[in-house]
C-alpha cells in the first residue's frame, strides 16, 4: 500500500490468489539488464539458519510467489524451475505463481532467472506469507 497504483495492485492480487491481502510482504520491483540472473533458489526461510528465526516472527513464512512481468525480454530472462525443466518466458502483463505450503525440497520450486542475453528485464514480485505480515 505504499502509493495508490500499489494498492489498487495488490487488491487485484489478494483477489486473483485468493489469499488475504496482509499476509503479502510489499511489492518488489527488479531490473535486469544483459547478462543479468537469478541464480536457482527456494523463496521460502531455510527453518534451519539461525537468520531465519527474527524473519519468521513477522508473518512467518512464505508460502506462495507471483512474479509478475512487466516488460518483454528481446532474448533470454527465462524463469526457469530445473526440477521440473519448466521455462517460463517473461512477457508484458503475464505472471508466473507457485506456491510452497511447506518449506520443503519435495515442493519443486527451486527456481531461477536464465540470464538476459538481450533488452532488458523487468518484474514485480508479491510474496506471499502464511499470516498477517505486519
Ligand atoms: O526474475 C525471475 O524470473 C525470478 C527468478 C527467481 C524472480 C524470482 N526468483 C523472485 O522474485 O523470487
Ligand atoms: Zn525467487
Amino acid at each position: 500500500g505504499q502509493t495508490p497504483v500499489v494498492a489498487l495492485l495488490e487488491a487485484r492480487i489478494a483477489k486473483l490468489l485468493q489469499w488475504p491481502l496482509e499476509n503479502g510482504e510489499g511489492l518488489q520491483v527488479l531490473s535486469y539488464r544483459p547478462g543479468a540472473e537469478y541464480k536457482p533458489h527456494h523463496d521460502y526461510f531455510n527453518p534451519n539458519e539461525p537468520s531465519s528465526a527474527a524473519i519468521l516472527q513477522h508473518g512467518g513464512q512464505r508460502v506462495g510467489t507471483l512474479v509478475i512481468y512487466l516488460s518483454d525480454v528481446a532474448a533470454g530472462g527465462c524463469t526457469f524451475f530445473p526440477e521440473s525443466q519448466l521455462r517460463v518466458h517473461p512477457r508484458k502483463g503475464h505472471a508466473v505463481f507457485f506456491s510452497y505450503p511447506s518449506p520443503e525440497v519435495h515442493t519443486l520450486t527451486l527456481h531461477g532467472g536464465d540470464p538476459v542475453l538481450q533488452g532488458e528485464k523487468w518484474i514485480a514480485t508479491k510474496w506471499l506469507r502464511e499470516a498477517p505480515f505486519l
